[in-house]
């Protein structure tokens, strides 16, 4: 069976979690407690050699990088959250590496600013933020054009690129951020069509 070593409220873990639910693939989940600063510590730094997480341990076979475990865990699983045609596959890429290249790293920004900063008694950044605005309403922009067109990101299905974007916009929804979002009606049915999948209710503990 597989291991999952992740904690329930990083972003990266949960895009694990989603994929597994989506797939019906029986896991043992292992919460790596960053309070205690496990992710650092020797047991976990093997799995992970950058102390992040998740990591995943399947019978022997050790795999970190979200976005490359949730690619495994689909592929073992036969699941369909990968198109199966080259150029929806293309598609698919393509908008994963959007996500990491030109939405995380701002929504990050606000995330940290709006989520983290506080749990850990540190102030807002106010040039953070404007940079975190700035950026993902730069990608907001870009999506909104793609899915006023398309009902999920690479197509027709539900795949790892839909994914990939739930944790990040999960958080932003309950920070004033949200106001971000209001100009794009195609995000916003995207997002209600994304986030009511009980794969995901369950991945952000909300089931
Ligand atoms: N590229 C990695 C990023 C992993 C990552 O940033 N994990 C965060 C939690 S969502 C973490 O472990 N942060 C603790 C740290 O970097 O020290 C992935 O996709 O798995």
């Amino acid at each position: 069976m597989i291991k999952l070593f992740g904690n329930p409220l990083s972003t990266c873990t949960r895009k694990v979690l989603c994929t597994l639910h989506e797939t019906n693939t029986p896991f043992e989940f292992n919460v790596i407690d960053f309070t205690k600063g496990e992710h650092k510590q020797p047991a976990h730094m093997a799995r992970q050699p950058f102390g992040q997480v998740p990591a995943i341990d399947d019978d022997g076979f050790g795999l970190y990088e979200s976005r490359a475990i949730c690619r495994y865990v689909n592929q073992k699983a036969g699941g369909s959250l990968v198109p199966n045609t080259l150029q929806g596959c293309a598609t698919m890429e393509q908008w994963i590496s959007v996500e990491t290249s030109n939405f995380t790293p701002s929504a990050m920004k606000l995330i940290y600013n709006y989520v983290f900063f506080p749990m850990q008694g540190k102030a807002e950044d106010p040039a953070m933020i404007a940079d975190g605005n700035a950026g993902v309403d730069r990608a907001l922009k870009v999506l909104e054009t793609r899915l006023a067109a398309s009902t999920y990101l690479a197509g027709d299905t539900f795949t790892i690129a839909d994914i990939g974007f739930l944790p990040y916009i999960e958080y932003l929804m309950a920070t004033p951020a949200k106001s971000l979002f209001a100009g794009y009606p195609a995000v916003q049915a995207w997002w209600t069509r994304c986030s009511e999948r009980p794969s995901w209710r369950k991945a952000a503990g909300r089931a």
